[in-house]
């Protein structure tokens, strides 16, 4: 059985976390799998929005301690280049829109893999650990620069140093996430979500995504640059012209992610 199961779904690429039994603890396995998933999979055409989460009752307990052990473990510097950050830019810079449903606990790496989603939503029973420094470790793939600008740097460091464990209720809070569903019906509300991005203009959202990411390190004036390049390629796409036509003529657009 594939540790990271893919399926394609109502155009959405669906990829879950498969090792239920010890929370979806991530191994170098898997990761080759996601790997192989986001540079080979997602690439169909049909594929217009992805939906990530986990199987069974936690979404991700990061890092399976137990493949850390022995001989064969390469140094963490080396593990993260091959392991960890090709899945947290991989998902970053995939031209389409990426849901992540927290299905349960997100823990360590699972926490801040959690994070690199455009749109978060989680189970009421879920919640987030950043549990790295309770066995030693710095907080990576990705946390250190996603969590401070989500919930500023103060809860950052809080959440990061102490370990604590914080529910789903608290995220959306906190602005962490963007919203908690109930959990019994958790998974329909939470992929309608990857379902509606998937009959939106695929090429606008990918643009909105890029501008958004870039906001993070760009000061005003690169940023009104980059919006005015994005804009003109949104502006030449099919989906604008039927937005447009769809607008005037006072119906549904039928946008094909064109
Ligand atoms: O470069 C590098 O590779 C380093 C990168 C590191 C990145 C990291 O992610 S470091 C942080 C690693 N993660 C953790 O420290 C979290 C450890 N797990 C927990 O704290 C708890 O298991 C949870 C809070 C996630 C869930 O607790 P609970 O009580 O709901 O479940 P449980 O009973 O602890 O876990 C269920 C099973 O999953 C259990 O297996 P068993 O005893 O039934 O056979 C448990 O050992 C296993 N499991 C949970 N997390 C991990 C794990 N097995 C291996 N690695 C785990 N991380």
């Amino acid at each position: 059985m594939p540790s990271v199961l893919f399926e394609l779904k109502d155009n959405v690429g669906v990829i879950t976390l498969n090792r239920p039994e010890k929370m979806n603890a991530f191994t170098r396995n898997m990761s080759v799998e996601m790997q192989d998933i986001l540079r080979r999979r997602i690439t169909d055409k049909q594929i217009r929005a992805v939906y990530l989460t986990g199987n069974g009752r936690g979404f991700c307990a990061g890092q399976d301690l137990s493949d850390l052990q022995g001989m064969d473990a390469p140094p963490f510097d080396k593990l993260l280049a091959e392991f960890y950050d090709p899945v947290v830019t991989g998902i970053r810079n995939l031209a389409l829109p990426v849901v992540c449903g927290v299905n349960g606990v997100a823990a360590g790496a699972g926490a801040n893999l959690a994070l690199c989603a455009d749109i978060v939503v989680a189970a009421a029973n879920a919640s987030f650990i950043q549990a790295f420094t309770k066995i030693g470790l710095i907080p990576d793939s990705g946390g250190t620069y996603l969590l401070p600008r989500l919930v500023g740097l103060q809860k950052a460091t809080a959440l990061m140093m102490l370990g604590e464990k914080l529910s789903a209720v608290e995220a959306e809070r906190w602005g962490l996430i963007y919203k908690v569903f109930p959990d019994e019906g958790f998974t329909d509300a939470a992929f309608s979500l990857a379902r509606q991005l998937a009959q939106m203009p695929t090429r606008a959202l990918a643009y909105t995504k890029q501008a958004l990411q870039a906001s993070l390190d760009n000061n005003l004036p690169q940023q009104l640059q980059l919006e005015a390049r994005l804009q003109r390629a949104a502006g030449e796409t099919n989906d604008y012209r039927e937005g447009l036509s769809a607008f005037l003529e006072k119906r549904s657009p039928n946008f094909t992610g064109e």
